[in-house]
């Protein structure tokens, strides 16, 4: 997909917030420091638009771009940073929950994934919720580019199994390894 125009439009800590025309959202989810806003970055073929930092757990709010006019990505705060308080993950629960739930022009999500690592039981919790509310999906494995082709072939057999799916898409925000692929599954869900 041609990118002509990506930009910032919302950062969403209510859901009175959230962007109130009807336009097709494709979320992004993931822990913490897993890629999320690398992804988005590389996607769209610019630097900064979704910020990307080492310091985990800084985003706590429901980030929304316009893409082309036409669509909206949406950056959801990453789960799974340990130094969060009990108070600010039951406050997260509940956006994300309202978020999944009540959205309908919800078309994708995409649960990123580090191809350098196990799925952990939240990911897989995570998918689960995404069945239960029968969003479409599909999961990225990012960060390909530190593992050799043998260690790839291995990590993306491991995360189908773990999260029993069939729909690993192997990724590089540092190369665009995957970007293709991922951006057909993404026109698909606009276009259907
Ligand atoms: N080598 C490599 N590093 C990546 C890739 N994606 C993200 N990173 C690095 O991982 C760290 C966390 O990325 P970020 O996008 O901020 O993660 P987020 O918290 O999920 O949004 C940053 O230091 C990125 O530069 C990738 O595909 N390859
Ligand atoms: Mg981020």
């Amino acid at each position: 997909m041609k990118v002509t125009s990506a930009k910032f439009v919302a950062a969403a800590q209510l859901p009175s917030s959230f962007p109130k025309d009807k336009r097709p959202e494709i979320v992004f989810i993931g822990r913490s420091n897993v890629g999320k806003s690398s992804l988005i970055n590389s996607l769209l073929g610019v630097k900064g638009l979704a910020r990307t930092s080492s310091t985990p757990g800084r985003t706590q709010s429901i980030n929304f771009f316009l893409i082309n006019d036409e669509f909206h990505f949406v950056d959801l705060p990453g789960y799974g940073y340990a130094k969060t308080s009990k108070e600010n993950r039951r406050a997260w629960g509940k956006l994300i929950e309202k978020y999944l739930a009540e959205r309908e022009q919800l078309v994708l999500s995409i649960l990123v994934v580090d191809a350098r690592h196990e799925p952990s039981p939240l990911d897989l919790q995570m998918k689960s919720w995404l069945q239960h509310y029968g969003i479409p999906y599909l999961v990225v494995s990012t960060k390909a580019d530190k593992l050799s082709s043998n260690e790839r072939r291995k990590s993306r057999q491991r995360a189908e199994q773990i999260l029993e799916t069939e729909r690993v898409i192997p990724y590089s925000s540092l190369t665009r390894e995957g970007a293709n692929h991922v951006w057909g599954e993404i026109r698909a869900s606009i276009t259907r």
